[in-house]
């Protein structure tokens, strides 16, 4: 029973290992979601936020803290002439896309992280911030990225979060005496 069991971990624990790997060969266009947060449901949303966009390359504002585990719609208004996207991820998922966008300029793409707002018009997203860190906002099209076009989120850890999960940790840890 033991050793099927330990079978079991390292069966999973190889998938985990495959899965990784994979994301990390998606040719520069694999998103690393988890650890920005995943798409979230409008009946979770907690708070709406709005953000513009400018074609100064700015995003008002371009600086907002959220708390782990709260969904929020984003209110994306593009209040210039040019067509501007909002998009999620790590600095690292950022620039790695914004090099295909160089490449590839007229490259169409969507994805949960990801808005696209053409000019005066307003878009929505709903994202849930599972993950505490920072999270990085920035527009990839050409220029916009180089020029500045960046946001920061800051994601605070939510100690009572998750009952569950805190009990685990504590055990795991043992740092109890
Ligand atoms: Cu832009």
């Amino acid at each position: 029973m033991k050793k099927l069991n330990i079978a079991i971990i390292l069966i999973a624990s190889l998938f985990t290992a495959a899965a990784m790997a994979s994301g990390n060969h998606a040719g520069g266009h694999g998103h690393d979601e988890a650890t920005v947060g995943e798409a979230g449901k409008a009946a979770d949303v907690t708070r709406t936020v709005e953000v513009q966009m400018l074609d100064t390359m700015r995003f008002t504002p371009a600086s907002f803290a959220v708390k782990q585990g709260e969904t929020i719609k984003f209110v994306v208004k593009n209040t210039g002439k040019l067509k501007h996207e909002f998009v999620l991820g790590t600095k690292k998922d950022l620039d790695e896309h914004y090099e295909v966008m160089k490449k590839f300029p007229e490259m169409e793409h969507a994805d949960d992280n990801m808005l696209s707002v053409a000019p005066g018009q307003t878009g929505e997203m709903i994202w849930k911030f599972s993950k505490a860190g920072a999270v990085n906002v920035a527009c990839l099209h050409p220029g916009h990225y180089d020029a500045g076009m960046k946001a920061s989120i800051q994601v605070a850890a939510v100690k009572k979060a998750a009952k569950g999960q805190a009990a685990k940790n504590e055990d795991g840890h043992a740092h109890e005496h």
